[in-house]
């Protein structure tokens, strides 16, 4: 009984204080989640699909290439810990020549919880309307759904392009793909504080 009321707490703690993002105090987890996200040597800790799989070179990752056809795609995993909410950037570039087919570049935030997936997309851009040759940099802060510390869960960040014809197939650079929790508040620690406080004494009077 005790343990059930101390997650309860939790889970409430985490529903208050959901989608707040300003500032200072109490970090959730600093740094970047996603390992290797510069691409310095190779492309260890990503995980590489598609019938026309990425590549590394120079310290970036390509996606497709100019004379493919098919998916490319990368993914990679992470826990977010107990945020609620996160901060996606990376920088892409679409290299020349111009593709002769529309090929479209898309990034996905996938979660999964038991059997389930629900995708979010964070990013679509098609190859005619790419400014090819110039490097992009991309960045959004995406509210999660307030998560309970006692519930298996799973995040995933997934870049991938389509590219429909061989001729002129398009390429796609990308480099310093970054997630960073976005700090709590730190009112909303102290009402999670709180609450455990109230429940506790709760179950003490029971007794
Ligand atoms: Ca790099």
């Amino acid at each position: 009984m005790k343990k059930r009321a101390t997650t309860l707490a939790v889970c409430l703690f985490l529903t208050g204080a959901g989608g707040v993002a300003s500032a200072s105090v109490a970090t959730v987890a600093s740094g970047n989640l996603i390992e290797n996200g510069s691409f310095d040597k190779d492309l260890s800790w990503w995980f590489i699909d598609g019938s026309t799989p990425p590549t590394w070179d120079s310290g970036t990752v390509h996606l497709g290439s100019a004379d493919t056809q098919g998916i490319s795609i990368f993914s990679q995993e992470f826990d977010p810990y107990l945020a609620t909410s996160l901060m996606i950037s990376f920088d892409y570039e679409w290299q020349s020549p111009v593709p002769e087919s529309t090929d479209t570049f898309s990034v996905n935030l996938n979660y999964t919880y038991g059997t389930t997936t629900w995708s979010t997309r964070l990013f679509s851009q098609t190859s005619t309307e790419s400014d090819i040759g110039t490097t992009v940099s991309f960045s959004d802060t995406i509210t999660l759904l307030p998560l309970c510390p006692s519930i298996p869960h799973g995040y995933e960040l997934a870049f991938s392009l389509n590219e429909a014809t061989p001729e002129n197939g398009s390429e796609v650079k990308i480099d310093n793909v970054e997630v960073n929790a976005v700090p709590l508040p730190a009112a909303g620690w102290l009402l999670g504080a709180s609450l455990v406080g109230l429940l506790g004494l709760r179950n003490r009077k029971r007794r």
